[in-house]
């Protein structure tokens, strides 16, 4: 069986209250509920404070560049279907360095659950407004305040058919919890936005916000029901909907590669004298 201390990595070098400190200590928790052991987990990510994740965690993990979470767990995957696959990203990271990576991950479909730390700003970088930023959001950089719209990732996902779009919130561990749980035993692509107040840069959307706003989509809510889930995700303002919006049941990258769909790569036989021959075809 595993522990949570069995996870424990580096000590944070988060501020005190960060909302990162929650996603940590609820992905621990959903590991160790779902007898996950560390060796079996891959934890990627690429730069900003959700990026250090990896660093606080005792598993295999890969940190990488900014944006490029998505590539390098989806090819970690088809490399060796045997590992949990878990990106963390930020917004700034998925949204925006990454968009296009976060666009086509969904239409692959790996079985990988990419966790999003979203604080509606570029955190690491001292506060920038972020894709997922309210039109307005002031910064130093911003002194107008943003001029774009905000990217609604959920909505996105599901108009593309995302496999899984979830949201939670870092403000209810054990709900976030139970929703990584889900996220994480789903096959195929899963997508938790997880609202993450950055007590230093962001003291609009704090923890207090959110509490006011959020609430649980009612049981009896059919995530199956693709327009239904679409409507719900447009929601956001006075009251902000967490939990499972959408869920579908598409094949994998994996089980659609053809030369992996019997035996993942790490399985199969390696001949470095028959890649050459074959590599050679093409001088
Ligand atoms: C391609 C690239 N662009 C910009 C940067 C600079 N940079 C490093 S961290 C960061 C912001 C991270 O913000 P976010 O992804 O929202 O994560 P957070 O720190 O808020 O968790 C930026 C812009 C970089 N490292 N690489
Ligand atoms: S700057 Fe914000 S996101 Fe980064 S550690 Fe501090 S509170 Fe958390």
């Amino acid at each position: 069986m595993p522990t949570f201390e069995a996870y424990e990595g580096q000590v944070p070098a988060w501020c005190p209250g960060c909302g990162n400190f929650q996603i940590l200590s609820s992905l621990k928790q959903a590991l160790v509920e779902l007898d996950i052991e560390p060796w079996e987990v891959l934890l990627v990510s690429g730069i900003g404070q959700s990026g250090k994740l990896p660093h606080y965690m005792k598993c295999h993990t890969f940190n990488g560049l900014h944006g490029r979470t998505l590539p390098v767990a989806t090819a970690a995957k088809l490399a060796n279907d045997a590992l949990h696959v878990i990106a963390v990203a930020g917004d700034g990271d998925c949204y925006g360095e990454g968009g296009n990576h976060f666009i086509h991950a969904i239409r692959r479909n790996p079985n990988v659950t990419l966790l999003v730390h979203d604080n509606q700003i570029y955190g690491l970088t001292k506060g920038q407004a972020s894709p997922t930023s309210d039109q307005g959001t002031r910064s130093k950089v911003q002194p107008f305040g943003s001029l774009s719209e905000p990217m609604n990732p959920l909505a996105l996902a599901i108009s593309l058919d995302c496999s899984f779009v979830a949201r939670g919130f870092a403000g209810d561990p054990r709900y976030l919890k139970e929703l990584m749980k889900a996220a994480i035993s789903h096959k195929g692509f899963a997508l938790l936005d997880i609202l993450q107040p950055c007590v230093t840069f962001n003291k609009v959307n704090t923890f207090k916000w959110y509490r006011d706003r959020v609430y649980k989509l009612e049981e009896g809510y059919d995530p199956s029901d693709r327009l239904k889930a679409f409507e719900r995700a447009l929601e956001w303002g006075e009251r902000i909907p967490n939990g499972i919006f959408f869920k579908n049941n598409r094949k994998t990258l994996e089980e659609l590669v053809p030369v992996i769909r019997e035996k993942p790569l790490v399985r199969q036989k390696f001949s470095p004298e028959e890649t050459k021959r074959e590599l050679e075809k093409f001088y």
